[in-house]
């Protein structure tokens, strides 16, 4: 099979990729997965399904803390599923909450709910017999997982800034708006997990410019896109999605307090290869703006040309990027250009100041409060160092008449509180271990990915390490006079960069067990990705480099200077200014 999308697509006659033949053959995401559902003999899915239930939301996992000894037993590994749902935006009801908070407890190994940074949450666990009946459970909650994962749009984030409330609420409308347009339109969810019952209400909104894949998706298309596809809302001056880390950025850009349209950025993404100088992280260029009766028509626009001009042959350069890397992006643009039927017009002044969640109270537009819980690593359970964050959420659930809104830094907003409900919310939060005043303005704006137990591909400790270590590192903010001072600090257990260090000040990528890559340089703004420092080292050598990195910081910073800023401006490593040429120079 030879790669005839375009003729522009890279190397025309190299065979596809096997996940290009999987999903062609796929019957539009249905595959067997009907009847490997059947099959009690094992815990895993077989075959292409292993990959096709990734469309439907899910990963299959198995705990690797304790391969080895299964291993010794001649035992199959444990295998679980991994479910991220849906969420455009971040937004749920309480009611919904009591309810994924039931099937979490009742039906996962874990008992767990990991919010994640792509504001939805995950359950770790989930065995095969519960995944049909969990499908059926989200339903009756009016959520599902569909395009979660694989080679699709994921879930659309939005800026949650409750506090602007009107605003907010147009730019979050268009978050749904844009994933629905998006989404896969194949019956195969309904099909297979919902015995064929409708998965919303409505029908799926028609596809808006001609350039149609076919009668069953006419925007995706039978084999989907080349790779993952990220799209983001972001609300000036607020960056908390990382706009930069997306395929896909919108831009709202509002008239009088009312949004009026949007600057497009295209080719974020974050992830690389330890050594493979052929795949860069990326900040997304700058395409122009559009108004808002076109967003549909550009993000349609958008995807449909990666999905004819994305590389299928080779996955590690399928995203966004490295497609306008090989067709440049002036020709991109002009694609898209023509397939919306209108041109970017220039890109309208917008500026990024802040990028961590405001933790603790905030009062709205409306006079509501809203109250941001910090959850270590987005991990939701009871088992952690004596507190009860399931219980008090759960708890607080029961009585709130607001929503709930995930961060994209892992967190949850307890959002529409009536001034006469704050005081019995903020005494549950207390109670439960929700507000805990020992937490470090460091610990809040560090984040972890999940990497061991439950990701295959980690290389090294993430979300269980963090903790740890930035006890050491507030430590040190302490030891140089600034303990109130923070870093934005992330760890990510692999190159794939799921806790987004290549958008961070300082950032640790996982290279071996116990071992990390240092990178440095990143901004407090997101708009910066930084440049490896040091390879393979351990955590006591981290430590004692960020021990005088902070003590020179402490001294010498100017006014309101990140770390980032002045690890720049001192030479502690060189800025990385155009990521495809100069990430990997020395
Ligand atoms: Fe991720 C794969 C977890 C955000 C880049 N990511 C994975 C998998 C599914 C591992 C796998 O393929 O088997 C991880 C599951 C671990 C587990 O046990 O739960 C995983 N990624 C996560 C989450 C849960 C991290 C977190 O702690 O919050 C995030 C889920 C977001 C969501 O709700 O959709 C998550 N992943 C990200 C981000 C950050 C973002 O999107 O803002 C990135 C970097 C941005 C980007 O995409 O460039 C990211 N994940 C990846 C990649 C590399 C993709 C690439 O272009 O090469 C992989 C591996 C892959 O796709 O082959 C990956
Ligand atoms: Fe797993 Fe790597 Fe992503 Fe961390 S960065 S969750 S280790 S794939």
């Amino acid at each position: 099979m030879s790669n005839t999308h375009d003729p522009r697509a890279k190397l025309p006659d190299a065979p596809y990729s096997d996940n290009e033949r999987l999903k062609n053959q796929s019957d539009y995401l249905h595959g067997t997965i009907s009847h490997d559902l059947t099959d009690g003999i094992t815990g895993s899915f077989k075959g292409d399904n292993f990959q096709l239930i990734r469309f439907h939301g899910m990963y299959e996992q198995d705990d690797r803390d304790i391969r080895a000894e299964r291993g010794a037993q001649k035992l199959e590994p444990l295998k679980s599923m991994m479910l991220r749902c849906r969420l455009p935006g971040g937004i749920i009801q309480p009611k919904q909450w009591l309810g994924i908070d039931q099937f979490a407890s009742d039906h996962t190994l874990y008992g767990s709910i990991r919010l994640t940074n792509r504001q939805t949450f995950q359950y770790h666990g989930v065995l095969k017999p519960d995944v049909k009946p969990m499908h059926q459970w989200l339903h009756r909650l009016g959520l599902d997982s569909i395009a979660t994962a694989s080679d699709v749009n994921r879930n659309v984030l939005c800026t949650t800034n409750p506090v602007e409330s009107s605003l907010h609420k147009e730019a979050y409308e268009w978050a749904k708006k844009i994933s629905m347009q998006l989404l896969p339109r194949t019956s195969a969810y309904a099909d297979i997990w919902l015995d064929g019952e409708k998965v919303f209400s409505s029908e799926p909104p028609k596809p808006l410019n001609k350039e149609i894949a076919d009668d069953v998706e006419p925007i995706l298309g039978k084999t989907y896109l080349p790779r993952k596809f990220k799209t983001a809302v972001v609300i000036p001056p607020d960056n908390e999605v990382d706009i930069h880390s997306n395929d896909l950025g919108f831009v709202a850009i509002e008239e009088d307090g009312h949004l009026v349209g949007f600057n497009v950025l295209v080719g974020g993404g974050l992830s690389s290869e330890h050594g493979n100088t052929t795949t860069f992280p990326n900040k997304s260029y700058e395409f122009g703006y559009v108004p808002l009766s076109h967003t549909l028509h550009c993000a349609e626009a958008v995807v449909t040309t990666q999905r004819d001009w994305g590389d299928r042959s080779d996955r590690k350069h399928a995203r966004t990027r490295y497609t306008l890397e090989r067709v440049g992006v002036e020709n991109f643009k002009a694609e898209v250009e023509k397939r919306m039927g209108i041109k970017f017009a220039p890109i309208r002044p917008y500026k990024f100041t802040t990028r961590g969640d405001r933790i603790g109270w905030v009062k709205g537009e409306e006079g509501n409060w809203h109250l941001t819980l910090f959850i270590e690593n987005g991990r939701i359970t009871d088992q952690l160092g004596g507190k009860q964050l399931k219980t008090g959420l759960r708890k607080i659930a029961e009585i709130h008449k607001g929503d709930f809104r995930l961060t994209a830094n892992q967190n949850l907003i307890v959002a529409g509180v009536p001034p006469r409900d704050k005081k019995r919310i903020e005494t549950i939060a207390r109670e439960h271990g929700l507000i805990d005043p020992k937490t470090s303005k460091q610990r809040e704006n560090s984040m972890a990915c999940v990497a061991l137990p439950t990701c295959p591909l980690a290389m090294a400790e993430a979300e269980r390490f963090l903790p740890g270590f930035i006890d050491q590192v507030d430590a040190l903010l302490a030891k140089h006079g600034i303990p109130d001072e923070h870093i934005i600090l992330r760890v990510t257990g692999c190159p794939n960069g799921c806790g987004r260090a290549m958008l961070a000040e300082i950032g640790l990528v996982g290279k071996a067990v116990g071992r990390y890559n240092l990178f440095a340089g990143g901004n407090r703004e997101g708009t910066r990705i930084p440049r490896l420092y040091k390879e393979n080292i351990t955590e006591a050598e981290i430590l004692a480099i960020l021990d005088d990195w902070i003590g020179a910081w402490a001294r010498e910073r100017e006014a309101n200077e990140g770390f980032g800023d002045y690890a720049i401006r001192r030479g502690i490593v060189l800025p990385v200014l155009d990521a495809p040429r100069d990430f990997w120079a020395a």
